[in-house]
């Protein structure tokens, strides 16, 4: 019977449909879904943690409530996320203990410190660009909740994106020379982590073989890296800024630019724990759920309040 309900699951991928919360699913397919989608929605909450510190500090009242209102749709896209992947039975609690415990990733991008404020308008550029370069083709994800989500939450990143481009236009445009500098220094440091957004290369992402079979992944790590090295140069020429990238060329006979190796060493160390504020991200979330347990006790008590008094 299994095999029966495997080759109509399989028929229905081939044919390009998309799989409903309710529908057969194999075992395997389930728990990538939820492994992805976990991961992604602990991305987004940690997500929230290096632009936060820059809050109380933005420079004037305008890029405080842009940057308020973006660190907001983080913490909504975390939480639509978690309900996307609730629907495939896992819980909100089981989610969130993994993620605390070390055993679910979050995006390496976060484990790496906001130094100046100019990290903010490079955070909307690159991190919030190549997370739309990866997410837009995730809109067409098989599993449709997942799809769904996405495509709400890539209106609101190309919002972010665009800030962030703003931002960084006037420091480039109306700027003093520290500010140029401060710009320039802040790409430096976030260009290299930013192409390691997009994981592993094809040929180590033990992976993208099978989700990419599932049409889970539409578009592969190394093909999302390289459509973000080709809109983003032009995008860096613009601002004035260059990419600390000295193999960076214009390929003319791909049509697309040649660019330096990535530092493989340095992404698996901070996706397995050792960047430079892994532990630090990892603290706050953990403070922060132990800060909130009376909250969820509060709520909890009330509920079962409200359910004894429609019983009486
Ligand atoms: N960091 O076999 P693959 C955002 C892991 S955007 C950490 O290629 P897969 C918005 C991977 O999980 C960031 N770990 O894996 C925002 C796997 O480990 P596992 C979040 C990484 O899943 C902007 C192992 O390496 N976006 O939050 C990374 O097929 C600004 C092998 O890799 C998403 O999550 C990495 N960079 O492809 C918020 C998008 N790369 O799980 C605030 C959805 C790989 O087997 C401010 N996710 N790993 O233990 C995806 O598209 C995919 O999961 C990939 C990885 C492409 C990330």
């Amino acid at each position: 019977e299994d095999a029966e309900k495997q080759a109509a699951f399989d028929a229905r991928i081939d044919a390009g449909d998309f799989i409903e919360a309710k529908d057969w699913m194999p075992e395997h397919y389930r728990k990538t879904l939820v492994r992805q989608i976990s991961q992604h929605a602990h991305s987004e909450i940690v997500g929230m943690l290096p632009e936060g510190n820059w809050i109380t500090r933005a420079p004037t009242l305008k890029r405080k409530a842009i940057l308020l209102a973006k660190v907001q749709d983080e913490a909504g896209h975390g939480l639509y996320l978690y309900s996307a992947a609730e629907t495939l039975g896992t819980s909100r609690d089981q989610m969130v203990n993994a993620l605390h415990t070390g055993k679910a990733k979050y995006s390496s991008i976060f484990n790496y410190p906001t130094l100046t404020w100019a990290d903010m308008g490079v955070i909307g550029w690159l991190v919030d660009g190549a997370a739309i370069m990866n997410q837009v083709p995730l809109c067409r994800c098989s599993y449709a909740p997942y799809a769904r989500a996405m495509i709400r939450v890539c209106r609101e990143e190309s919002f972010h994106q665009r800030q962030g481009y703003e931002a960084l236009l006037v420091m480039m445009k109306q700027g003093t020379a520290e500010q140029r500098e401060m710009v320039q220094d802040a790409v430096n440091r976030w260009w290299w982590p930013s192409l390691m957004m997009f994981g592993p290369a094809d040929k180590d992402s033990p992976n993208s073989e099978q989700s990419m079979r599932w049409g889970i992944k539409r578009i592969s790590n190394d093909q999302l890296r390289q459509k973000f090295v080709d809109a983003t140069i032009p995008q860096a020429e613009i601002l004035g800024v260059t990419v600390p990238d000295p193999d960076l060329q214009w390929n003319e006979e791909r049509g697309e630019y040649d660019f330096g190796a990535i530092d493989w060493a340095e992404f698996w160390r901070v996706v397995n724990g050792d960047g430079p504020m892994n532990r630090e991200r990892l603290a706050a979330r953990v403070k922060a759920w132990d800060d909130g347990a009376w909250v969820r006790d509060a709520a909890l008590a009330h509920a079962k309040k409200q359910a004894t008094k429609k019983e009486a």
